[in-house]
């Protein structure tokens, strides 16, 4: 087998939820709390854009007080220390990859702590709350939002991660129920361009049968694991 050089790993709510904070899907997750229509697509914005900044306000606040774990620890110390490609596609929200100091890292479905301006397209930095429609700090007008991407928009950066999955030698999927297109169909897209794919994950994905290999448990063992085992020790 030709030497592993390109490496793309996607990453989801699972690789956060050691830190605390809540997955979609699981028992008790975001979308057993809150109707998906009425908090993550622009229609719901639309109808009840108050619904929908509170459920953000109240996120922002909350990962603000999490750490990175072991997971985005390890997935930190590949990024470090990989001399060839390497691109952390991340569909989560939190900036728990980059506060544990990984570099090279894409946010496909946004970042909670930027918003991003109806009126003049600015996406500035923001970690407060956007109820009472603070002015954008670029044109002044009430029209902030946050800023990721909600069902029917159309993720971030396709192109460069199309272009990273089609050099990948290895793609590997982290803590993603593999429900969520365009992500759930990248495993497809990686393997038919002849890359190895691996999952880790705590249960098997909607996607497993796609992987030549699984291995299941909490993110916080299995990356540090994996890792080790790539970087030689
Ligand atoms: C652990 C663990 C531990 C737990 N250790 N693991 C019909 C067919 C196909 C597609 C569609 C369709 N109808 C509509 C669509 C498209 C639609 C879609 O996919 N819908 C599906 C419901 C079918 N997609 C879209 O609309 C997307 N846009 C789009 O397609 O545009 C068109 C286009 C694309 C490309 C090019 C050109 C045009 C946009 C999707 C936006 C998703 N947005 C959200 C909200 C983001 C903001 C926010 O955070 O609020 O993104 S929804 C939510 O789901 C969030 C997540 O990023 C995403 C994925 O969830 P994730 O991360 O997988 O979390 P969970 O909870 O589902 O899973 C957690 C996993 O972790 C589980 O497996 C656990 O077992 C595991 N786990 N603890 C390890 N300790």
């Amino acid at each position: 087998m030709a030497p592993l050089r390109n490496i793309v790993i996607l990453t989801g709510a699972g690789i956060s939820a050691e830190s605390g904070i809540d997955t979609f899907r699981s028992a008790g997750g975001l979308w057993e709390q809150h109707k998906v229509e009425d908090v993550a697509t622009p229609e719901g914005f639309a109808r009840d854009p108050d619904l929908v900044l509170r459920f953000y306000d109240m996120r922002r606040a909350a990962i603000q007080t999490k750490t990175p774990n072991p997971a985005h620890e390890a997935l930190a110390k590949l990024d470090g220390a990989w001399g060839g490609e390497l691109l952390i596609v991340t569909q989560n929200v939190d900036d728990l990859h980059e506060r544990a100091g990984a570099t090279r890292v894409l946010h496909m479905h946004g970042e909670h702590l930027n918003a991003w301006c109806a009126a003049c397209d600015a996406r500035p930095r923001w970690t407060e709350p956007l109820i009472h429609r603070p002015p954008c700090p670029a044109c002044g007008e009430p029209a902030l939002r946050p800023d990721v991407v909600w069902f029917g928009e159309v993720p971030y950066e396709m192109d460069r991660i199309h272009a990273a999955l089609r050099e990948a030698d290895l793609f590997v999927s982290i803590g993603t129920s593999g429900a969520v297109y365009p992500a759930a169909g990248f495993v497809r897209n990686a393997r038919s361009l002849g890359a190895q794919t691996l999952e880790l994950n705590l249960e098997a994905s909607q996607g497993s049968r796609w992987f030549d290999e699984t291995r299941l448990g909490p993110a916080s063992e299995v990356v540090p694991a994996w890792v080790d085992e790539l970087l030689g020790g």
